[in-house]
């Protein structure tokens, strides 16, 4: 078990499968993304080299390309700006907003894929959306929809309707966040396209400061939405991912369970899947990793 690093002057909250939250002071925490990859809901024992970074770096540039859209939570991202204690995480380290968060999944799908494919299949909607009849796995929707989701703690998120969110949260803040969520979907997946990307689906978590809604967490990067080589999408079957399958192919071609522990991976495995992470940042931002990197650690 590797536990969190201990970082001088801030106090551990919490951590998910691949990134920790620290407390820096009450209103402020620091996100840190990992190396450490999950495949087939396993956390694998060998990191990919950068990979927490590209997460970073990927938030980084969404969150600055749709600041006149929605007030986001990032307050710091380089080193002079993170707390002494954490500048030797730059990179990889945010430093954001404390807010209420928002206790849905905001899911926007362009693709018919996932539980939306399963949900179609089994009774022909979609978080309770009527879609029409005769679409294939993977087909493009007629219009990118809003499937709101729960939030698990354990398990799988549940994907609910829209009424189900506006239930609980009123139907003004329901209709801004699936408005902000199908715009937040469209900037991405519109400047996706246009490097040779689709992305498919992707999830937003939003909070609350004041009142105000704020875009929160990690945003459209690979762990948060489906992204697929756009010559690779064929309707009729789920194309494979930019940047997992090659692990999730390896592992599957080992006959792997998926049980803990996974097996460990080849050094061709670990290096072609962080070439891929790297390019996924570099078609997307336009600008070489290690320029970002560079900046980060100033
Ligand atoms: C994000 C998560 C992670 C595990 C809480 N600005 C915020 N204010 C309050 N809470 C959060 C945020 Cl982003 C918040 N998560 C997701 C992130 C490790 C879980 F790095 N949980």
């Amino acid at each position: 078990m590797t536990g969190a690093p201990v970082l001088e002057g801030l106090e551990h909250r919490l951590s998910g499968k691949v990134r920790d939250i620290y407390q820096v002071d009450a209103e402020r925490l620091l996100l840190v993304a990992t190396d450490r990859i999950s495949a087939f809901d396993v956390v694998l024992d060998d990191p990919i080299p950068g990979r927490g970074e590209v997460l970073t770096a990927l938030t980084q540039f969404w969150l600055e390309r749709t600041a006149d859209l929605v007030p986001n939570h990032l307050v710091g991202w380089r080193a002079g700006e993170l707390p002494p204690g954490a500048r030797r995480l730059a990179g990889r380290a945010m430093l954001v907003r404390r807010l209420e968060m928002i206790p849905f999944e905001c899911v926007a799908r362009g693709y018919l894929v996932g539980s939306g494919w399963k949900e179609y299949r089994a009774g022909g909607t979609v978080c309770g959306i009527r879609l029409p009849a005769g679409l294939r796995e993977a087909d493009r929707l007629p219009e990118p929809l809003f499937t709101p989701a729960t939030k698990a703690v354990t398990g799988h998120d549940e994907n609910v309707s829209e009424s189900y969110v506006s239930e609980h949260l009123g139907q003004r803040l329901t209709g801004r966040l699936r408005d902000l969520t199908l715009e937040l979907y469209r900037r991405g997946a519109e400047h996706a396209a246009s490097r040779g990307i689709l992305l498919a689906d992707t999830k937003f978590e939003f909070g609350l400061a004041t009142g105000e809604v704020v875009l929160a967490d990690e945003v459209l990067t690979p762990d948060s939405s489906r992204f697929w080589p756009a010559g690779a999408w064929q309707p009729g079957s789920s194309p494979p991912s930019f940047d997992k399958q090659f692990v999730r192919d390896w592992l599957q071609a080992q006959g792997w369970d998926p049980a803990p522990p996974a097996p460990r991976l080849p050094v061709e495995v670990i290096e072609g899947t962080a070439a891929r992470y790297r390019e996924a940042y570099e078609r997307l931002a336009g600008r070489a990793l290690d320029d970002w990197l560079a900046e980060a650690r100033q």
